[in-house]
């Protein structure tokens, strides 16, 4: 299948960089988000979401004129939808952004175009539920029109690289509709493109995303358990990880991101009879902040009325999304314990997260501070020299959640240095 003009709907994290990579490789892309203020922010090319190499590609795609910005979904050959799919309270999955993109996507359904599906669902959610919304244009999936679920695989940080070297995985509900979509995406795809039905590829992203989810879990629990015997756990991991089939993962804060601590909740959702390790991690990831709160409140002798400057609001290292951030979660444990907390967050300075005060100067932040908490491992946190941090606080501890110091060189610069981890 040929296509000229794609409509991508949803342009968040995935959908504007994929939307601007189909323009920059000559097709002619209509990208579309139902909030009006990213519309008119990106006309006026004003970019919501920071991604190394992000702003450049975007601006190449718009200036070329290939790319436009719509609040209305557009006729065209080919659609993807790239919304979010988050979860309900009681962590079920909601759909509600996924069904209105097909909505209003199905009065524009022609013969012969091309639905794809990127956003992580629940299994059979291209087969259940996009395809008979589709339906209502009159039109038959499979026989009328191509659909197919391709999920991003790409990783906050590495986006725009990964967009075009990872494999793709492309399912369709049959193997017209998977070969439609191979046509598409190999418009930019150097990684190899793997076909497959539209319910496997649904199962593969959940898979991928469930089983990082666990091997993050041991790397918790293997963190408490030395804690427990009272050695350091990222000396025992580097160790054991020098076994050739051995690979275990950093212990942090807890796991976050819209992906990973989201996406398992689908299957156990889906059949919670059948998924009870994966419960049982997410379990252990969730309730890692209350872990290191208790840490934290150890290493600085209680917390009440403590002042915390606390480094780091984002879910992971190096990027600017604070949705699920465990980071955030621990600042307002630590309040719950009596702390005063104070974060800083590079990566978002104009944050407003409530119950938590912001500061954007971090020399302010530091100047009166009883503690400080390294929660997440950015670069530039981890490029502190202890010196001139002693020269400008008068905390006397610091907590390094993440293993971004050296202990030598903090203890060195007259601090008391603790760690997630650490001995
Ligand atoms: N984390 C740890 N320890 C580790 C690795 C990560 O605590 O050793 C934490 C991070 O700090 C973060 C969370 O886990 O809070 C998730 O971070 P991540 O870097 O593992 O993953 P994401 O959520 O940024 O991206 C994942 C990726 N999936 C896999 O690696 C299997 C990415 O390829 C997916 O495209 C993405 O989810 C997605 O959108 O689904």
């Amino acid at each position: 299948m040929t296509t000229q003009k794609l409509c991508v709907l949803g342009l968040g994290y995935i959908g504007l960089p994929t939307a601007s990579t189909f323009a920059n490789h000559g097709l002619e892309v209509v990208g579309m988000d139902t909030n009006s203020e990213i519309v008119s922010g990106l006309q006026n090319g004003k970019i919501h979401i920071f991604e190394p190499g992000l702003r450049s590609l975007v601006e190449k795609a718009l200036t070329s004129g290939n790319l436009t910005i719509s609040q209305a979904v557009q006729p065209a050959d080919a659609f993807i939808i790239a919304v979010p799919t988050p979860f309900y309270e009681d962590k079920r999955a909601d759909m509600r952004f996924v069904e209105a993109a097909a909505a209003s996507i199905a009065p524009h359904l022609k013969r012969g175009n091309l639905v794809i599906l990127e956003s992580t669902s629940p299994p059979r959610t291209t087969v259940d539920i996009l395809a008979p919304i589709l339906e209502r244009s009159g039109l038959k999936a499979g026989s009328d029109f191509y659909l197919a679920y391709s999920p991003e695989r790409v990783l906050p940080g590495k986006i725009l690289q990964e967009l075009i070297e990872n494999a793709r995985v492309i399912g369709g509900i049959d193997s017209a509709s998977a070969e439609a979509g191979r046509d598409l995406y190999l418009h930019f795809v150097k990684g190899e493109i793997i076909l497959t039905d539209a319910t496997t590829a649904e199962m593969v992203k959940l898979m991928e995303n469930t089983s990082r989810d666990i091997s993050i879990a041991i790397a918790n629990e293997f963190c408490r358990l030395t804690d427990k015997f009272g050695i350091d756990v990222w000396e025992a991991i580097q160790i054991a990880n020098r076994h050739p089939r051995v690979e275990i993962l950093k212990p942090g804060v807890g796991v976050g991101g819209h992906c990973i601590s989201v996406d398992p909740w689908f299957l156990v959702e889906a059949a919670p009879e059948k998924s009870k390790l994966i419960l049982t991690a997410r379990q252990v990831n969730d309730s890692q902040p209350e872990f290191v709160s208790q840490l934290i409140e150890k290493a600085a002798c209680g917390l009440q009325d403590k002042k915390v400057a606390f480094l780091g609001l984002a879910f992971k290292p190096d990027v600017d999304d604070l949705r699920e951030s465990p980071a955030v979660e621990l600042a307002h444990l630590l309040q719950a314990k009596g702390a005063l907390v104070k974060a800083y967050e590079p990566f978002k300075p104009e944050a407003h997260l409530p119950g938590i005060p912001h500061e954007k100067d971090l020399e302010k932040l530091l100047f009166d501070a009883d503690l400080i908490v390294l929660a997440v491992g950015h670069q530039q946190f981890k490029a502190l020299e202890a010196q001139d941090i002693a020269a400008l606080t008068s905390a006397k501890i610091v907590f390094d959640a993440v293993n971004g110091w050296d202990k030598e060189e903090w203890e060195a610069a007259g601090f008391v240095y603790k760690g997630l981890g650490k001995k």
